[in-house]
């Protein structure tokens, strides 16, 4: 079976799990299901647009999650799980400057293709102990994690088959995607007594969540819709907790990068070891939406984080933080045209063939000429990733507001690829190529026009 069509199987077998285990979840994806028709029907240019790119099929069936594991080796294998569903380790994300001892990555799809049949996209933190001050706790949160083991026998025994095969038989699939959602299935038993899970929790409710449990719960599957604002306002209206601001860049013409917002955990009663009574409570789980533009360049992601960290210092002052947003963002243009001119988002070309027909380009005509010339049109790239101040608001809004401390430590790439057992691939990279190969497709259609 196509690594493509094991992550599809996957996929659905999650957000059926997630969605009997968590009623909201099915709520939302109907509100947002409405969102998007909606959206489609005041705006059929939209609908086209999303068609052109091949983006109107995934929708339906777009979703990203999010788990968190404890250990180099748990990361090491989920590696290995994930790449029997054709998902790489994209992008390197530190958490630590929002207080958060975490480090993560996105595990993804890269080629065009398989983004198209099926971008199931898991979002993966691994704990990182050693930012805790208290030494006695990081020993023990260690002595517990080393106790666990998160995959089943028959799920590792697949992967090697996998690995060693090159890949899975229909049945060998089916039988893995059962084997492996059991790894984030929600367990309401503890693998500790309540006074450790106290203890684990004063240092950090990360903490507690990652090593008190016997696996990494998926603690959210988001649905991506056309529409945030709106999508918002319908979760509010229908009783949904959804958080004060939404993440990323204000409302735009030109929507770019990622817009998520989330709405506040469950609270689920568990069980802790040592006997009846020994009863608690837990918040792991919550909702997440998101809406995905265009992804940028280099430049384009200086000039976000510049105008991102400039309103974050504003609103540290006293003003708000949406209003802050809104005004710095009047610098980052907001028109295709100009995103494209001055290189600040990534494109994917195609050559228009009326034009072409009617006339070829001037021999030695550039990039602009051919665009202001109409040979070529370009059409927006989507943001596959993530973003971390982000991430770490939507971390924050599922841990309760008391998370604020800082850590004295910096991100550490290296440590975390050495945890992972290789580097992960960088994401600016992949859209650089993307947008390379389609220029370099055209040139060849304008070149044989030409001839
Ligand atoms: C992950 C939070 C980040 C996103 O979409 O940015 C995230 C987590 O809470 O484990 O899911
Ligand atoms: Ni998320």
């Amino acid at each position: 079976m196509p690594a493509d069509d094991i992550r599809a199987l996957f996929s659905r077998a999650m957000s059926d799990m997630y969605r009997s285990e968590v009623p909201q979840y099915g709520l939302l994806c109907e509100l947002v299901a409405r969102v998007n028709a909606q959206a489609m029907e005041r705006d059929p240019a939209l609908a086209a647009r999303l068609q052109g790119e091949r983006q109107l099929e995934r929708l339906d069936v777009e979703r990203h999650g999010a788990i968190r594991v404890g250990t180099a080796q748990e990361l090491a294998t989920l590696r290995r799980l994930f790449a029997v569903m054709g998902m790489q380790p994209v992008g390197y994300y530190d958490l630590s400057p929002a207080g958060i001892p975490v480090h993560s990555t996105a595990f993804r799809p890269v080629d065009e293709a398989a983004l198209a049949r099926n971008p199931f996209r898991v979002f993966t933190s691994l704990l990182r102990l050693e930012l805790l001050a208290d030494a006695g706790l990081r020993d023990e949160a260690a002595r517990i994690l080393a106790k666990r083991r998160i995959f089943t026998p028959r799920c590792l025994a697949l992967i090697e088959q996998a690995e060693q095969a090159g890949g899975l038989d229909e049945a060998q699939a089916r039988e893995f995607v059962a084997q492996a959602l059991e790894t984030f299935r929600w367990h309401s038993e503890a693998t500790v007594d309540l006074p450790t899970y106290q203890r684990l929790r004063g240092a950090h409710a990360l903490v507690a969540d990652i090593v008190c449990f016997k696996g990494p719960h998926i603690n959210h599957l988001t649905p991506r819709t056309l529409d945030i604002d709106a999508a918002q306002q319908a979760m509010r209206q229908a009783g949904l907790a959804a958080k004060e601001v939404v993440e990323g860049p204000p409302r735009r013409d030109v929507p770019i990068l990622l817009r998520q917002t989330s709405f506040l955990a469950l609270e689920e009663s568990i069980r802790f070891t040592g006997g009846p009574g020994a009863g608690g409570t837990h918040t792991a789980r919550f909702g997440e939406i998101e809406q995905r533009g265009c992804a940028l360049t280099r430049k384009g992601r200086a000039l976000y984080d510049t105008l991102l960290a400039e309103a974050q210092a504003r609103a540290a002052t006293g003003s708000p933080l949406a209003e802050a947003m809104a005004e710095g963002f009047r610098r980052f243009p907001d028109d295709a045209a100009t995103l494209q001119r001055e290189g600040l988002a990534f494109f994917r070309y195609a050559v228009d063939a009326d034009r072409l027909r009617r006339a070829p380009p001037p021999p030695g005509a550039d990039l602009a000429a051919l665009v202001a010339g109409g040979w070529l049109q370009p059409q927006p790239i989507t943001y596959e990733d993530f973003l971390p101040v982000s991430a770490a608001g939507i971390f924050r809004s599922n841990l309760g507001a008391e998370v604020r401390e800082r850590f004295d430590q910096q991100g550490n790439q290296v440590a975390f690829e050495s945890a992972l057992g290789t580097a992960v691939i960088d994401e600016i990279a992949l859209y650089e190529t993307a947008q390379a190969a389609s220029l370099a497709a055209c040139m060849r259609v304008l070149h044989q026009g030409a001839a």
